[in-house]
């Protein structure tokens, strides 16, 4: 079995934690990091002190987008990690990408989901929201022209800003009109998975 240690309410677990119940790979979760700490038997699995780590059988593995890939390699069926190096590439790309994604948007979460209303930088706000809003311009310019960030179908390259994109949505913040990846976030919410594990409140 399966087991992811992390707190759900973590971007970079919620990926793990969505994509495992994505492909029908059964896991146990456990709360580990921001309030709920870290021990020293976690520290041994992960020297990086961050969430999330995986134990799946003998392979112990930290980083969101490596554990995903390994994942999708392992466990996924053939379409969701194309074989083909060029389409399996122009989806991988976005699994990076997605951390200059998250660096924009980082101060308009922290703000506006870990700050009390009246203690919130409005400045700090305004430009993150406006650095992740250019960012997912270039978003939009792409999927406009297909489907999915992974091609024509969905796959694990769609994971990484998929997790994203609810923030994104969900964040009392100023946005550009993006319409493709809104109609792509709007896909990604049909599917059952990404509400099990994604679309819960941003705390
Ligand atoms: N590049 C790492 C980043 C991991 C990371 O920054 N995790 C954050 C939560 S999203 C963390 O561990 N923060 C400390 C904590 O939760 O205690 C990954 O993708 O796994």
């Amino acid at each position: 079995m399966l087991t992811i240690w992390g707190r759900l309410n973590s971007h970079n677990v919620k990926k793990v934690a969505w994509f495992a119940d994505e492909i029908g790979v059964p896991y146990v979760r456990h709360d580990v990091g921001g309030a709920f700490g870290m021990d020293a038997a976690y520290l041994a699995k992960n020297p990086n002190a961050l969430i999330p780590t995986i134990e799946d059988g003998d392979v112990i593995m930290w980083e969101s987008n490596a554990i995903l890939r390994y994942l999708a390699a392992r466990y996924a069926p053939a379409e969701m990690w194309p074989a083909d190096p060029v389409a399996r590439a122009l989806g991988d790309r976005w699994m990076d990408w997605q951390f200059g994604f998250a660096n924009a948007q980082l101060d308009a979460f922290v703000q506006l989901v870990r700050r009390q209303a009246g203690q919130r930088n409005g400045q700090l706000i305004a430009k993150s929201a406006e650095a992740a809003g250019a960012a997912m311009q270039i978003l939009d310019r792409t999927l406009a022209a297909q489907p999915w960030l992974s091609g024509v179908r969905f796959g694990v390259a769609d994971v990484p800003m998929g997790v994203y994109a609810h923030s994104f949505f969900t964040l009392d913040m100023e946005r550009p009109d993006v319409p493709h990846v809104r109609a792509w976030y709007d896909r990604l919410r049909e599917r059952p998975a990404y509400a099990r594990s994604v679309m819960i409140p941003l705390t």
